[in-house]
């Protein structure tokens, strides 16, 4: 005897009646979810591209933050140790202001800077055969600045590589000092804006900025307020 046939289902359609499957529908896309899907991934690029942007933004505005705090830091050291020692640590002219810093991208600067080791090595109490040789430059051993040293020595950056100390895009930072005492720091034979207006501090300390040149970005002009890429993007301590 066999199975007896199951009840029909009075509600149910005739087969016939069924939407016909399309072979786009088998292939489990509608063209309404490709478009959805298609304007998803658009969404999440835009957002993608907007958080890279943001990220170098905040990048560009961290090192301009520690370039200002280093700048800050070495005027204060400066300021302590001729407090200690009535002088400044490095003097190339007693008629001359002496600048320090970078000596290959600093090199068409007028005096032409010695290497910035000079410099740190005796505000850090760090004998060498140059600035501090058996400590003469800081014969107490007073140690006015201290730092960290770069990350990678091939390309140093933000820290102190062989004495010298380097800003976040991967030039000596520059340090001029008012040691003819006028009080006055002659920059102008660089920066051709403070011409007449010397700016009245003892201790200058710039950065060459993201285009490690002086002046503009890409234009090695020395056009400080100008317009558009024009604008400098040094970054100078008597500005703060
Ligand atoms: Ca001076
Ligand atoms: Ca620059």
């Amino acid at each position: 005897m066999g199975m007896p046939a199951a009840p029909r289902n009075p509600h149910r359609r005739n087969d016939a009646s069924q939407p016909i499957k399309t072979a786009a529908s088998q292939s489990g896309m509608t063209l309404v979810e490709l478009i959805v899907v298609v304007v998803v991934l658009g969404t999440l690029a835009i957002l993608v591209l907007r958080l890279s942007i943001n990220n170098s933004r905040i990048f560009a505005m961290a090192k301009k933050s520690q370039t200002m705090t280093d700048e800050r830091n070495i005027v204060a050291a400066l300021k302590a140790y001729k407090q200690e020692y009535g002088k400044y640590p490095v003097s190339t002219s007693d008629v001359k202001d002496t600048l320090v810093g970078d000596p290959v991208r600093g090199a068409s600067l007028s005096p032409a800077p010695i290497d910035n080791s000079n410099l740190f090595n005796v505000l850090r109490g760090i004998p060498d055969e140059r600035g501090n040789k058996d400590h003469q430059g800081n014969p107490r051993r007073v140690v006015f600045f201290e730092g960290k040293y770069v990350t990678n020595p091939a390309a140093p950056k933000s820290g102190f590589h062989d004495g010298s100390l380097f800003d976040p895009w991967g030039t000596q930072y520059f340090v001029i000092m008012d040691t003819n005492s006028d009080q006055h720091i002659q920059v102008d034979t660089f920066y051709q804006d403070f011409k007449g207006k010397l700016p009245e501090v003892e201790v200058g300390v710039f950065s060459f900025g993201r285009d490690q040149q002086l002046g503009s970005p890409g234009k090695g002009l020395n056009n400080m307020y100008g317009s558009g890429d024009r604008v400098s993007d040094d970054m100078i301590s008597w500005q703060q």
